[in-house]
């Protein structure tokens, strides 16, 4: 057999810092939701990249910020628990907000968390790759100023600027990833991208579309499942998936006038879901009420999240 590379990459950083844009483009397909709204990626999901003789696992976190409610600790504690067994560790951290100058805000807090991820990196004495992402969006002043301050943490092997949006850099970051992967047999076949089933792809790619179209309204609120999966003599699958939140207000949001939301969501869903499974799907979206939710233990199993954390 000829040598095989494989090394299991953690990708860390602030709430809406492009951590599944960034694995998304490393892999070359889209594994991960991502939308504008914070708390977006709930558990862990790893993406699969092939470069010539070496495998890359990217494990793509939930953002890592203060955690509050028992919900947003489960997430905390499953992105901390990535670092487990990984080869490399990237912190990602939003360039633009840091340069934003924003006292208070979503811009705030995101330097504030990524302090944080920083500090504790240090205390666990992690050695990580800092990757300066959304680097379209910032001055090179400012660009060349935050990058001093954070080489100084003394922390970080490498720094790397990237626009994950736009694709700059990020081939470059995946050179030095494959550069430093340990010999080892490859962990999944060379086709594959991710390692989680279609139905929880399929669930993901209907959250995001609905967290993109209600984000005002309907925050975090929101839970996606498939339901049934039946696959048709013609080579198309018909697929029921359950949009839960958690009042009946929130369902009529879901829903909306004359049906016209949940339309809009299940058209671009099965639309993305026919591209990413490469066949004709037939989509059948329901919106439930289950008050709760953040509080059931079943579900925190089936997202591969601690109830306990
Ligand atoms: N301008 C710019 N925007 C970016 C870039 N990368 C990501 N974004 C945007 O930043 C927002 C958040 O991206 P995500 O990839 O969902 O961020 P995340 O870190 O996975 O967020 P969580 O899962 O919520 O923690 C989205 O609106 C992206 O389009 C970039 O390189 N440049
Ligand atoms: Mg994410």
């Amino acid at each position: 057999m000829a040598e095989q590379f494989c090394a299991v990459v953690a990708v860390l950083g602030a709430p809406n810092a492009g951590k599944s844009t960034l694995v998304n483009a490393l892999v070359g397909a889209k594994v991960a939701a991502v939308t504008k709204k914070v708390q977006t990626t709930r558990a862990l999901v790893r993406g699969i990249a092939m470069r010539n003789a070496v495998q890359l696992i990217l494990i793509d976190t939930p953002g890592v910020f203060a955690p509050k409610r028992r919900f947003d600790r489960a997430m905390v504690a499953a992105a901390w628990s990535a670092l487990e067994g990984a080869d490399a560790v990237v912190h990602v951290v939003d360039a633009s907000a840091h340069v934003s100058g924003a006292k208070t805000g979503a811009d705030s807090h995101s330097v504030a968390d990524s302090a944080a991820i920083t500090a504790k990196l240090k205390q666990m004495e992690i050695a990580s790759i800092l990757v300066l992402n959304k680097v379209d969006a910032v001055p090179r002043p400012a660009l060349l100023e935050l990058t001093a301050k954070l080489v100084g943490e003394g922390l970080y092997t490498d720094v790397m600027m990237i626009s994950a949006k736009n694709g700059d850099g990020v081939g470059d970051l995946l050179k030095l990833l494959a550069e430093r992967a340990p010999e080892g047999p490859w962990l999944f076949p060379e086709d594959q991208t991710m390692d989680a089933p279609a139905r929880v792809l399929a669930a993901e790619i209907t959250r995001e579309k609905a967290m993109q179209r209600l984000h005002d309204e309907l925050p975090y609120d929101l839970i996606v499942e498939t339901e049934a999966w039946e696959e048709r003599k013609d080579g198309s699958a018909k697929i029921d998936q359950i949009l839960f939140v958690a009042r009946e207000s929130q369902r009529k949001i879901a829903i909306g006038a004359k049906g016209q939301s949940i339309k809009a969501i299940g058209e671009l869903a099965r639309k993305e879901m026919e591209e990413a499974f490469g066949r004709r799907i037939h989509l059948f979206l329901h919106v439930k009420v289950r008050e709760g939710w953040s509080e059931e233990r079943a579900l925190y199993q089936r997202l591969g999240l601690d109830y306990e954390a």
